[in-house]
């Protein structure tokens, strides 16, 4: 029976959880990217496969890049667009030389990922990442105090906000402010709210109708390319996948992706299929995504998310939380099946826990909680495969 190929993300050179790390986790395949390349710039062939053959060094392949940024001027379609759009193409093509398969990138504009605290203690005292509404409204109107932000919330979520920011003492709220302007993954410089302000500033203009626009003639320039030297596009999802600071997010949802690969029928115009960040919508049937959208999917990533009433969500076990992951790994056992081949999936975040609570390390990204996520996630799998085959 195929099963799904086991990675796990790695940081580069600098990452304290380190390549034969990821080995011993039992891993066969790394994620990564090349960090130190400003966003835009072409990934020469000469830095790629460098990367390539440290990783092969320890006895593991690249086979999925995450992620080859897309430049903010393609999504706004500003500036220099066009030149950064035709240094993609390159990267694409320099990639593929290298005998790189698969490209995640996302289209969430100035911000990735975004959670108000990092290191949320759960009840075993391990600690997770979460998403708190109230701090979140509390941040953008009294901190950042981004202009019209008040038209986006509900006066009853005003005063939630209100409340929980006067019962914050100056160091939460410097921790709060911090958290939730960490940055890009991968990078330890939070933005500062004037440089936050500005970048929002440009996107006064575009809604969500326009920047799905943009990321159509993206995908229709970029995907032939795909096609051409034999690589799939993965794009991430919007992480919550919903509107935050007045942004337009418009890879949230099942309609979203529909549209997305109807805009340019391809299988190279793919999904890096995250359940987590899907799975932050009670409106999202996981199991049913996978099976709809199975042929598109060319990277997974597997992990769980508990939302509650008010908004708020924290990163669950993987095999816990809202989504009912054996039923997604079954649908994946099941398009790997059909397609006669296996996907590569990589634990998605995990818990700090153990040895990694007192080590920095790349929130959600420290070994231990990572590994067992992997370890469970492996487990499933081997086991309905094995009840798949005996019936
Ligand atoms: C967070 C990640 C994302 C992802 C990018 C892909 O942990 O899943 O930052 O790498 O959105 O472009």
């Amino acid at each position: 029976m195929v099963l799904m190929e086991q990675t796990m993300r790695w940081y580069g050179p600098e990452d304290t959880v380190t390549l034969w790390h990821i080995r011993q986790a039992g891993c066969t395949g790394v994620v990564t990217a090349l960090h130190h390349i400003e966003y835009g710039d072409v990934w020469p062939v000469k830095e790629i496969a460098k990367r390539k053959s440290q990783i092969e060094a320890v006895g593991m392949t690249w086979t999925v890049v995450e992620s080859l940024p897309v430049h903010e001027d393609i999504k706004k379609q500003s500036g220099n667009w066009e030149l950064y759009l035709e240094n993609y193409k390159e990267s694409l093509r320099n990639l593929a030389e290298c005998g790189i398969k698969v490209i995640t990138y996302n289209f969430m504009p100035i911000l990735d990922w975004l959670r108000t605290d990092p290191s949320f203690p759960l009840p075993d005292g391990s600690r997770t990442l979460r998403f708190e509404r109230s701090a979140f409204i509390a941040f953008d109107l009294f901190l950042l105090k981004r202009p019209g932000a008040v038209a986006d919330y509900t006066a009853e979520e005003i005063a939630a906000a209100k409340i929980r920011f006067s019962g914050m003492s100056n160091q939460e709220r410097r921790v709060l402010y911090e958290n939730i302007l960490l940055g890009l993954p991968g990078d330890d410089e939070p933005f500062t709210a004037a440089e936050v302000l500005e970048a929002l500033e440009g996107y006064a203009k575009i809604d969500a109708k326009k920047l799905k626009k943009h990321l159509f003639d993206f995908l229709q320039e970029v995907v032939p390319v795909a096609e051409e030297v034999g690589l799939k596009m993965a794009i991430h999802p919007d992480d919550p996948p919903y509107s935050l600071l007045g942004l337009p997010r418009v890879v949230c949802t099942e309609k979203d992706v529909a549209e997305l690969l109807a805009a340019v029928p391809s299988p190279a115009n793919g999904l890096c299929f995250c359940a987590g960040s899907y799975g932050s919508r009670s409106d999202n049937d996981i199991p049913a995504m996978v099976r709809r959208f199975g042929d598109h999917i060319h990277f997974l990533h597997l992990r769980n998310t508990k939302r509650d009433d008010d908004g708020n969500f924290h990163e669950a076990d993987h095999l816990g939380g809202d989504t009912d992951m054996p039923a997604v790994v079954r649908e994946v056992l099941a398009l790997m099946q059909r397609r006669g081949g296996s996907i590569p999936m990589r634990p998605d975040h995990g818990h700090q826990m153990l040895d990694d609570l007192d080590k920095k390390t790349y929130p959600g990204y420290s070994a231990i909680g990572r590994l067992r996520g992997l370890a469970e996630l492996r487990g499933l799998e081997k086991g309905l495969a094995y009840a798949m085959e005996s019936n």
